[in-house]
């Protein structure tokens, strides 16, 4: 489709405005037809930017390598543009927004000559649900264009809601590589430097304006810039919730059905969660997404949710049948890969896959790779954070209502972290206000792989959102307080605190997890049954002894110790959250939360 055809006049004007900054060769509006997706793939072929899979292994598949310099979010170039500095608060960086456009505008200039600019509109969410909302993103990325194809819902139907009038969120995307004339790109991922890249946004008129990277995050413009940051700041609005959380569906025996969402930062099995294989007979567990919540109150007073996204972006690396075979088996046809490993004869591999490297691979950099497992230093042959496209109706156990344009009620928010000691396998909060406590101290081991962190300590990421909310942290406190003050509690999901991750003396992982996790959320979906299943303690209510089923190789003892509190480590928990965590709030932290510490201090006895 062509610009002309356009109905709407104020999306036109925009993107004629575009056209005569960014001064692409041509222009196309994308109808996101199947034709579309496969033309968007070949053009990346003959660029020699992807590399078609075996079509026998892996049909419909490609494998793009990035820059080196472009393999991940890069949260130090992304921007909260608000009017007050203020109001983006301490943990997100800020420029002023007119001086921000300033800069871009420049770096958009001619930025899309020798190329296409594609317009892409897309719904997060199912096209025409209420909690739904409308995106357009201008890119010079078939790339780009071919994820927007799986993760979001893309074209002609989009325009239809949209009308002649209908609000959209407008998003620009330039990888920053213009072409001279008669050049291609020949092979070579086309991105700005590192210190060219912005990932920009303006809450106050909701705009995204993304620079220099053509990867995930920072330039599938859907995902986390609008469906987290300037979602965030809609929900404050409005009076719901945008949040980093799969959604799962789970079944008991006697096929009852509750939903529960989940939060945990980076690299805590999200994924996995989201798509468990359960241990405990009889119970069922499907996926409804496995990154990102919308949820709104319905009549009845709960809170519905849905995905917005139409795909999984998941990570490859230790990924594979055991930890995942739902994940595994989505990602077997129709998925775009980046930057994993390609073997000799075009099929994927990675790190943890679940086996031996089969003979000699092309590494994610482009070079010859031989696996040398006496080699402890050899560097991996897949980036550790490549990743695969895949769409969620591919899932083997996507639930029927994940499209569902009303969302499922949720009855459960589970928040967690990778904590070697001190915070139990399970705990549920007394009360919402102690569960949005629970939330903001959320924390999470660094582990070695992480740049610029001491391995070893923890890092808070309250609610897992410290690098998805688009306005202070200390205002989004008090939202959540908000919600519980403005809506019957006994109406609201119970809120729990898992984790996954403690560790013995020895440093071995007391707990299997994975397919063995079911055994917690059976707790928790009795809990929200009102089983009397639970002892009250000093930090919130926890496993009655053998209210959760022991795994294998679990010993009493040890489930005994990762079921109670652990009063010493509260204490230095405690004591951290009070020395270093809030004060990063300033005056913006809720009066109800240094409440809520001190209550718990009282009754550990502090
Ligand atoms: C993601 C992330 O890619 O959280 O989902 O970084
Ligand atoms: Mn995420």
């Amino acid at each position: 489709m062509n610009i002309g055809e356009l109905k709407h006049t104020g999306l036109k004007q925009w993107i004629e405005d575009a056209v005569a900054l960014m001064g692409p060769d041509s222009v196309e509006v994308c109808d996101g037809s199947q034709a579309e997706y496969d033309r968007m793939i070949q053009l990346t072929i003959d660029a020699g930017l992807a590399t078609p899979l075996n079509p026998q292994k892996l049909p419909g598949c490609v494998l793009f390598r990035s820059d080196p310099s472009d393999v991940a979010r890069v949260e130090n170039r992304t921007y909260i543009a608000s009017e007050k500095q203020e109001d983006a608060g301490p943990t997100n960086n800020w420029v002023d927004p007119a001086e921000l456009k300033k800069t871009m505008t420049e770096l958009y200039r001619g930025s899309m000559k020798g190329r296409t600019m594609y317009v892409i509109p897309f719904s997060m969410g199912p096209v025409g649900s209420d909690i739904a909302k409308i995106g357009v993103e201008i890119t010079d990325s078939p790339y780009v264009v071919a994820n927007m194809h799986i993760m979001t819902r893309v074209g002609a139907k989009v325009l239809d809601v949209l009308g002649s009038g209908g609000y959209y969120v407008p998003c620009f995307h330039s990888v920053g590589k213009p072409l001279e004339p008669g050049k291609q790109d020949g092979g070579t991922w086309p991105c700005a430097p590192l210190d060219k890249k912005y990932i920009s946004h303006f809450p106050e008129t909701r705009e995204i304006w993304s620079y220099g990277s053509g990867y995930g995050g920072n330039a599938l413009l859907g995902k986390k810039c609008l469906a987290l940051r300037i979602a965030s700041v809609l929900a404050r609005d409005e009076g719901w919730l945008a949040e980093h959380m799969l959604i799962l569906k789970i079944t008991n025996p006697q096929g009852e059905v509750k939903y529960i969402t989940g939060a945990f930062p980076s690299a805590c099995g999200k994924t996995n969660l989201a798509m468990l294989v359960p241990k405990l007979p009889g119970w069922k567990v499907e996926t409804v997404g496995d990154d990102i919540a919308w949820m709104k109150f319905g009549a009845d007073g709960r809170l519905y949710a849905i995905n917005p996204e139409a795909g999984f972006f998941g990570v490859a690396p230790g990924t594979n049948m055991e930890s995942n075979p739902n994940a595994m088996l989505t990602i077997k046809k129709n998925t775009i890969y980046t930057n994993v490993a390609l073997t000799e004869d075009k099929d994927v591999w990675w790190e943890m896959i679940g086996s031996d490297a089969p003979g000699k691979l092309i590494d994610w950099n482009g070079n010859e790779w031989v696996q040398d497992k006496n080699n402890k230093e050899q560097k991996p042959a897949a980036h550790p954070n490549s990743r695969f496209t895949a769409p969620a109706k591919q899932c083997p156990v996507i639930a029927q209502e994940w499209e569902d344009p009303r969302g499922v009620p949720i009855s459960a928010f589970l928040f967690g972290g990778r904590r070697p000691k001190t915070i139990p396998l399970v705990n549920q909060a007394k009360s919402w206000i102690h569960g949005v406590f629970m939330g903001s101290i959320v924390g999470s081991e660094v582990t070695a792989a992480a740049l610029d962190l001491k391995a070893g300590t923890i890092r808070r990421d309250p609610f897992a959102m410290l690098p998805f909310c688009g306005y202070h942290m200390g205002d989004y406190f008090k939202h959540w307080i908000k919600i519980g003050q403005s809506h019957d509690e006994s109406r609201l999901p119970k809120i729990f605190f898992v984790n996954w991750f403690r560790k013995n003396e020895a440093g071995k992982f007391i707990w299997p997890g994975y397919g063995d996790n079911s055994r917690v959320l059976a707790w928790i979906f009795d809990r929200c049954n009102g089983a009397d299943n639970y002892v009250e303690t000093a930090i919130g209510n926890l496993p009655k002894p053998d209210a959760i089923s022991r795994p294998g190789g679990v010993s009493e003892a040890d489930m005994k110790e990762i079921c109670s509190v652990d009063t010493e480590g509260w204490k230095k928990e405690i004591a951290d959250v009070r020395e270093n965590h809030y004060p990063k709030f300033g005056d913006k932290l809720p009066g109800e939360l240094a409440a809520e510490l001190d209550a718990i201090e009282k009754r550990l006895g502090v």
